[in-house]
């Protein structure tokens, strides 16, 4: 069946349901957006006029809000609380469902056991989050599963889930059942997408290799394709980049704001009384220059950590929030929260956003916040190096200024200068509605986990190269890296195409996430099994004494110095966040497009 664009959002709105604090929330942002969602439909379906478009039945199960998971997050959405995880929740349902896809949602156990027993499974795939394991921090609960089911059709009422508890194991369980036991490996997880805010690299996603590692967390150890995890923001290609969206201005708006801006105005990012606590010596230099204005929740006194000189408006629906962006100058975060959406809208509505620089940049290692977490954030091209990395990488000056707080001067100094900097309001393409409804329309065309769907490589007993097939690149004119060159009859059919891939040597100890930025280009782990054959290290002009395959999430790679080479043993362990001191890694990278960062030039 084909997916028709759809134009009116009316019916989402019922599909989400309501009586949660969360799901009010959702509602209240998607019906705010309902008019920029349906411009940028209007446009995308220009763009991509004639092109076919399968209708996807998708279960849309959001774990992190049921009762059973313990559903910390909706009493929280009224009392300063995260609100990022539902922001990027609203957005995706809305996105799914305006591409035309049919969506069940449930925000329910129950309700989810009830739809894989009930539903037709044969005309539907599944969308499924499972909530947090038990015992973990709530702030990282997002989890979701995408999941077609047309394959366990036959399957879903002979399952026997009687003896399924509240444990939040549940889905993973279920899916056990299902898969390892009646279906071939793969088939059913294979159509799993996880929500996943800061991402899952693949140390810590291959479950035998994690616990022989210490790579092993609350979370993570699904064994799935690494792609398969969707993150808030591209700063881990290991995973895919989903996103969500930030409100675009029109003409009259932007107008508005510039004659309305008022340059001595500043808010304070932090919603919670707890990120203030210890601010008093930026505040009060802050104060120096600019009305300060705050958003933190209260109940019935101003919070002690809030300065009397600070106008605190309480926590603000929304909308109410990004009005009064529109009127401040600046946006000032004082480390906390990490990564949220916050800034980017403030950067939506004409603010300049100072953050404070992280030296050394925060990591699991670190930082209890990402301790337990399944990503390390260490390599240096997706470190956490200030409160918002991606708006310092991707947007930078003169909207965003990331200076080190440990300097007053140069804080009070970049005060003074953002004061007098004029900017106008800039939403990066990937985060405008129509940048959003583009690459999710990319993933559900072309991302197919199921294809090669691996069973894990057959075992080859360690220090044996692997066969190797002819290498598909050339050398460039300056011998610097490998471009792809196939010349054979058919060229691997691949998402992203081939045509989009260079392959690059990082140094001694650099990620290949650093390596392919270096080069202006992103690392592409789809690619990675193009150039893990010995062929391909030749062809670099690397003389090998040996080439081994072993599982290691470094390698491919080389050690330079004793001229050994090493290829990959286990797909799944393709990283492009892994790096060591003792090796040189060999990078797929890719081009991507501006402003798209998850799509190559060629991949709509
Ligand atoms: C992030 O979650 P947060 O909710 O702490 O992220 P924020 O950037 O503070 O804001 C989320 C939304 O809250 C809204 C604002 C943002 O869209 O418009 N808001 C509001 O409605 N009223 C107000 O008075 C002030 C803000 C991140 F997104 C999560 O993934 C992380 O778990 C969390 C911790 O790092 O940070």
């Amino acid at each position: 069946v084909q997916a028709a664009f759809r134009s009116n959002l009316s019916y989402l709105l019922e599909l989400i349901g309501s009586g949660k604090e969360s799901l009010i929330f959702m509602k209240k942002r998607v019906r705010h957006l309902a008019s920029q969602w349906l411009l940028a439909t209007r446009s995308l379906a220009q763009k991509l006029k004639g092109r076919r478009r399968d209708q996807k039945q998708i279960l849309i199960h959001i774990g992190f809000l049921t009762e059973e998971s313990g559903d910390v997050f909706s009493p929280r959405v009224l009392k300063g609380g995260p609100l990022g995880e539902m922001v990027q929740w609203a957005d995706i349902l809305a996105a799914l469902f305006l591409l035309g896809h049919s969506l069940k949602v449930t925000v329910s156990l129950k309700e989810l056991q009830r739809l894989t027993h009930y539903i037709p499974c044969s005309a539907h795939e599944f969308l499924i989050s499972c909530a947090s394991r038990k015992g973990f921090t709530p702030a990282l609960t997002s989890f979701a599963f995408l999941s077609g089911m047309a394959a366990v059709f036959h399957l879903c009422t002979s399952v026997d889930v009687s003896g399924i508890t509240s444990d939040l194991h549940w889905c993973e369980k279920r899916f056990q059942q299902l898969d390892g036991n009646i279906i071939p490996h793969g088939a059913l997880w294979c159509r799993v997408r996880v929500i996943d805010t800061f991402g899952t690299e693949p140390a810590y996603n291959l479950e035998e290799y994690a616990t022989l590692h210490g790579y092993r967390t609350n979370w993570g150890y699904w064994n799935l394709n690494p792609k398969q995890f969707m993150t808030m923001f591209p700063h881990t290609p290991d995973n895919s980049f989903m996103g969500f969206v930030s409100e675009e201005l029109n003409e009259t708006e932007r107008q508005f704001i510039k004659s309305n801006k008022a340059s001595n105005m500043a808010v304070v990012y932090g919603k919670e009384a707890s990120i203030w606590k210890g601010k008093e010596k930026f505040l009060a230099i802050l104060n120096k220059y600019m009305e300060i204005h705050g958003t933190v929740y209260y109940e019935t006194q101003r919070p002690p950590e809030v300065p009397a000189f600070v106008k605190n408006h309480g926590l603000l629906p929304q909308h109410e929030f990004q009005q009064l962006l529109r009127k401040a100058k600046l946006f000032i975060g004082f480390g906390f929260p990490y990564e949220g959406p916050a800034p980017l809208e403030a950067i939506a509505n004409g603010c300049v956003f100072l953050q404070s620089r992280f030296n050394p940049p925060h990591s699991s290692l670190n930082h209890e916040f990402f301790r337990g977490k399944p990503t390390s954030r260490e390599a240096s091209g997706s470190a956490v190096s200030s409160q918002h990395p991606y708006v310092e990488d991707f947007i930078g000056k003169p909207h965003v200024w990331t200076v080190d707080y440990n300097n007053s001067e140069e804080f009070e100094a970049a005060i003074k200068t953002i004061m007098r900097t004029k900017v106008d309001p800039y939403v990066p393409y990937e985060y405008t509605c129509e940048g959003m409804l583009e690459r999710i329309h990319a993933y559900i065309q072309h991302q197919d986990f199921c294809a090669g769907a691996s069973p894990p490589l057959p075992a080859k007993p360690n220090g044996h190269a692997m066969p190797s097939s002819p290498s598909p690149f050339t050398l460039s004119p300056n011998a610097t890296h490998l471009v792809w060159s196939y010349n054979g009859s058919s060229a691997p059919h691949v998402w992203p195409p081939m045509s989009s891939m260079q392959v690059w040597v990082s140094e001694a100890g650099r990620a290949c996430t650093e390596t392919c930025q270096e080069h202006g280009l992103v690392c592409e782990p789809t690619f990675f099994e193009f150039l893990n054959k010995k062929d391909v290290f030749l062809q670099l002009r690397i003389a090998c004494d040996t080439t081994e395959s072993e599982m290691s999430h470094l390698y491919p790679a080389l050690a330079e110095n004793v001229q050994e080479c090493y290829l990959q043993k286990e797909p799944l362990l393709y990283s492009c966040a892994g790096y060591s001191t003792k090796y040189r890694r060999l990078c797929p990278c890719r081009d991507y497009r501006k402003g798209q960062v998850a799509l190559c030039r060629d991949c709509l």
